[in-house]
């Protein structure tokens, strides 16, 4: 099967190159401005016996080693979580495999291998985690724009500094007014980053935490980019008590068993978190105003073709 990039001359693209600069430095700013808030950088998991189930069909993505069974990442989400019985506040750079059905590719906003940075805080709350979202958010606008100034002049674009706090509105009132479509409506409107939160049981994973005072509705949230550039951001409280995850497993009509190992350690204890995942690639997209993702790494991973 042929290859659907010619390589050569894409990496010779204005808009590649252009992209790839920017997306260093977001990495680089989002890594300065968690450090400087005592977060520590772990290194990402590539394959584990458990991963995120995620919400949306996809295709799974498993090898075999000896006689076991591996997940490539989909979202380092049980990890993070772990990973607080170590340390306080943890990001990473993980790269996730999430092989999306081909579909996907005229979204313009996916691939099926990309770079999110996942954070998670213990003992935090949903808004702390926003809180810190607009703050990091801001502080990478303000850094390309000072740092990438021939890089935007020649992708035609010019960055607005959003105002805080964000505007926020609630899935259900976004539901009630634009229907399935809100997302996509709601993004072509906006004129600045804007916050859904809230989420039903239905439409996310079950390590959100359900409200105990509001059964079926959660303690999430997603952030969303203005000028129809969609989602870019997902996260929010976690289930962390044994007894409920099992429950919200079940609840998602899944077995627990496929979780086995993450569920032996919430067991013993898990502390209760919250955090999110921002995909670098989207992030670079939005900045640079560009409408297909693949531009903003040098190897790109498109839906349903065969990449390099
Ligand atoms: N990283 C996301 C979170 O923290 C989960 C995801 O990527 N699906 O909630």
């Amino acid at each position: 099967m042929l290859q659907v990039i010619d390589l050569h001359e894409f990496l010779k693209d204005e808009r590649v190159r252009c992209a790839v600069k920017v997306g260093s430095i977001i990495r680089y700013t989002m890594a300065e401005f968690l450090q400087n808030k005592g977060f520590i950088e772990i290194p990402p998991v590539i394959i584990s016996p458990v991963t995120d189930p995620l919400a949306h069909p996809i295709f799974n993505g498993e090898i075999s080693y000896y006689d076991n069974k591996y997940y490539l990442t989909r979202s380092m989400i049980f990890h993070k979580q772990m990973a607080l019985l170590a340390f306080d506040k943890i990001f990473c750079f993980s790269p996730n495999i999430r092989l999306e059905l081909a579909e996907k590719a005229r979204t313009g906003r996916h691939l099926f291998e990309f770079t999110q940075l996942d954070l998670e805080v213990k003992g935090a709350s949903r808004e702390e985690v926003m809180q810190l979202a607009e703050e990091m958010f801001i502080e990478i606008l303000k850094r390309v724009k000072e740092c990438c100034k021939p890089e935007l002049e020649k992708l035609g674009r010019e960055l607005k500094i959003p105002s805080r706090p964000f505007k926020r509105i609630s899935f259900e009132e976004a539901y009630n007014e634009y229907g399935k479509e809100y997302e996509e409506i709601l993004s072509s409107e906006a004129k600045e980053p804007f916050w859904i939160i809230d989420f039903p049981k239905w439409k996310r994973e079950f390590y959100d935490r359900e409200f105990e005072d509001r059964e079926g509705w959660l303690a999430d949230m997603d952030l969303i980019y203005p000028e129809g550039f969609g989602e870019a951001l997902s996260g929010g409280e976690r289930e962390y008590k044994y007894e409920r995850i099992v429950k919200r497993i079940q609840d998602s009509k899944m077995d627990p068993k496929e979780y086995f190992f993450y569920l032996e350690i919430a067991k013993r204890g898990l502390p209760p978190s919250a955090g999110f995942g921002i995909g670098i690639e989207r992030l670079t997209r939005y900045i640079c105003g560009l409408r297909d993702i693949k531009y903003t790494t040098p190897f790109p991973k498109i839906p349903g073709k065969y990449c390099i």
